[in-house]
């Protein structure tokens, strides 16, 4: 354990980096939102806009494993019998296909089924535990919190899918759980570029209202 805090370049300030209580927290890189045939695609998206977050969220990753820091994966999705799905969820949007109907990758957002599973470039190593989560934030009716409790986990480096839906409400959450949350930005994706913005300049606006933004690099040059 370093007894001083390393510096990472970050907005609205630098961000004092704890390595041993900050957990890397990849969220949702599952294969229905990052490839065809899943519930990104199914919402009117175009998937492809996601994967330039891989390259930077695997260097990331191997840092974190390399230091023998903490990992943790988040995946959206349902029991296969659906009682954790909301009605509201489940008809959202009146679309054709709804989460637990069949797709190109098994069924739709429903756990166990491969389009629900996290993409084979980012796949969690078998001591980093996954979360799976019914809703958008990563809190919401899970045992992360404890998890990162018991662990001593202050502070969190979010990445992920994306970034004003699930990465932004669990950064919310966590901020308020009283977590530091730092957001690189080339490992954050989303299908919109003003929400890509946009949900990145309401995270570090105000001071850091929920947290702060940087990059892969940053992060990478401060822990080397
Ligand atoms: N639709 C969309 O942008 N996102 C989600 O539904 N879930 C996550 O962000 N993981």
């Amino acid at each position: 354990m370093t007894t001083h805090p390393l510096a990472v370049q970050a907005e609205p300030y630098p961000f004092e980096l704890w390595p041993a209580r900050c957990a890397l927290l990849l969220i949702d890189l599952q294969r229905d939102f990052m490839e065809p045939g899943g519930f990104g695609e199914m919402l009117g998206n175009d998937v492809s806009q996601l994967r330039r977050v891989i390259a930077p969220n695997q260097r990331l990753l191997a840092a974190w494993r390399a230091h023998a820091l903490t990992v943790m994966h988040t995946r959206e999705g349902h029991r296969p019998d659906l009682s954790d799905l909301p009605e509201a969820k489940k008809i959202r949007g009146r679309g054709a296909t709804r989460i637990g109907d069949t797709g190109p990758m098994g069924r739709i957002l429903v756990r166990g089924e491969s389009g629900h599973d996290i993409i084979p470039e980012l796949y969690p190593a078998p001591s980093e535990p996954v979360i799976d989560k019914p809703g958008k934030g990563a809190f919401f009716a899970t045992d992360l919190h404890a998890i990162l409790q018991n662990k001593g986990i202050t502070q969190l480096i979010v990445t992920g899918v994306t970034t004003e839906v699930c990465v932004n409400t669990t950064v919310r959450e966590a901020n308020d759980r009283g977590y530091d949350c730092l957001v690189p930005e080339d490992c954050v994706g989303s299908y919109f570029p003003e929400f890509q913005t946009m949900g990145l300049r309401m995270i570090k606006a105000q001071g850091g209202i929920f947290g702060w933004v940087t990059d892969s690099a940053s992060i990478l040059a401060a822990l080397s």
